[in-house]
C-alpha cells in the first residue's frame, strides 16, 4: 500500500499566516490532484501549546531565528505560529480535506519541537504514525507539504529510519529557506539518504481530465468536429468554462442545461497537463465548484490538446 503524507498545509504556514513559507499555496492544487491516486493520505499539523519553547516571544531578550538550547536540544526560535485550536493551525480551506483518512498532530509538548510527523525533536515522543502506516499495510509513502527545509525533511528522514520506501514530490513542496541554500541542501541530504526526488507530473501522468456541461446546439456542433475539439466561442463568451469535477459537470447540466434546453450533456476530455498548467483555477461557491477559465482567442490552442475523443458520459432531461 502507497500513502501520501501530507505535512503541516496550515494556514500558518501560507503566504499571509504567521510564519508564511513563500509560494506555500501554489502546492495546494497539486496536492489536491495528487490524493485520489493513494490508498491512504494523512496529514499532520504543528500543534503548539500558546506557552510553547520554540516561540520566540517566550524567551525574554531572545528574537525570530535566533538558536537557543531547549532541554539540551538546538532550537530555532519561530513566531508564535500554530497555537492549538487557532485559525492559523487550522488546514486551508483551498485543500480537499475530505481525502484525508488520518490527522497527525505534533508539536504539543512545550519542552520540545516537533519537525517530524513521527516523532519529536528528541526523538522521545511517538506520534503513532509509523504504527498507524504499518497497520494499514504501508510500505511506500510520498511526501508533500511545508516546509521543505524542516518538518517535511524531518519527516521523510524519519519514515526512511522506520523502513518505508520514501519519495519526496518536490513541485507539491516549498521551504523556509532561513539560510539560502537551505532547501537545496535539505533534498540533496534526503537524495543522499534514500529518498527518491519525483515531480506530481511524473505520478499523475501526461494529461488531465477535464469536464464541460453542455446542451444540444453546442453537442451538435461537437459532432460535426468528430468530437475531437470545442467549437469557438460566441462574441459574447469571453471564456471558456470547462470543469475539474464530474459531480459539479452534472450539477451544471442537471439544473441549468437541462433546464433551459430540454436536455443537458456531461462530457469529459483528456488534456495535456503541461499545456494546462498556465490557467488558473477558480473556485467558485463551494470547494467542488472547481472552473478552469480559458480566454475564448485560446480555445483553439487548447483543441490542439486534447488527447483523444471528447466523450458525452451522462445526460440529463427536464
Ligand atoms: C515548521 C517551523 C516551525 C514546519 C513547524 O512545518 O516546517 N517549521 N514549526
Ligand atoms: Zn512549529
Amino acid at each position: 500500500m502507497k500513502a501520501l503524507l501530507l505535512i503541516d498545509i496550515q494556514n500558518d504556514f501560507l503566504p499571509g499566516g504567521a510564519l508564511a513559507v513563500p509560494q506555500g499555496d501554489q502546492i495546494i492544487p497539486i496536492v489536491n490532484e495528487l490524493m485520489p491516486a493513494y490508498d491512504l493520505v494523512v496529514a499532520s499539523q504543528d500543534w503548539h501549546p500558546k506557552k510553547h519553547g520554540s516561540f520566540a516571544a517566550n524567551h525574554e531578550g531572545k528574537q525570530v531565528s535566533d538558536l537557543i538550547l531547549l532541554e539540551g536540544l538546538e532550537q530555532v526560535l519561530w513566531p508564535v505560529h500554530c497555537v492549538a485550536g487557532s485559525e492559523g493551525a487550522c488546514f486551508s480551506d483551498s485543500l480537499g480535506t475530505e481525502r484525508i483518512g488520518h490527522v497527525i498532530r505534533k508539536g504539543g509538548d512545550p519542552l520540545v519541537d516537533s519537525y517530524s510527523a513521527f516523532y519529536d525533536n528528541g526523538h522521545r515522543n511517538d506520534t503513532g504514525l509509523s504504527a498507524l502506516l504499518k497497520r494499514e499495510n504501508v510500505t511506500e509513502v510520498h511526501i508533500a507539504g511545508l516546509a521543505t527545509d524542516y518538518c517535511v525533511k524531518f519527516s521523510a528522514l524519519d519514515a526512511l529510519d522506520d523502513g518505508f520506501q520514501v519519495s519526496l514530490i518536490e513541485d507539491a513542496c516549498r521551504g523556509v529557506d532561513l539560510v539560502k541554500g537551505d532547501v537545496e541542501r535539505a533534498l540533496n541530504l534526503l537524495e543522499e539518504k534514500g529518498v527518491k526526488r519525483v515531480s506530481s507530473d511524473e505520478l499523475l501522468g501526461e494529461t488531465f481530465t477535464l469536464y464541460r456541461p453542455t446542451g444540444p446546439e453546442e453537442l451538435a456542433k461537437l459532432e460535426e468536429a468528430n468530437f475531437a475539439a470545442w467549437p469557438p466561442r460566441l462574441p459574447d463568451q469571453p471564456i471558456f468554462y470547462p470543469v475539474t469535477n464530474q459531480a459539479y459537470a452534472e450539477q451544471i447540466a442537471e439544473q441549468w442545461n437541462a433546464r433551459d434546453s430540454g436536455i443537458g450533456y456531461v462530457t469529459r476530455f483528456e488534456v495535456k497537463r503541461s499545456f494546462l498548467k498556465k490557467y488558473p483555477r477558480k473556485i467558485v461557491g463551494g470547494k467542488m465548484h472547481e472552473e478552469l477559465w480559458i480566454p475564448a482567442e485560446e480555445l483553439a490552442e487548447l483543441n490542439t490538446h486534447i488527447v483523444g475523443k471528447i466523450e458525452v458520459i451522462k445526460s440529463f432531461k427536464n
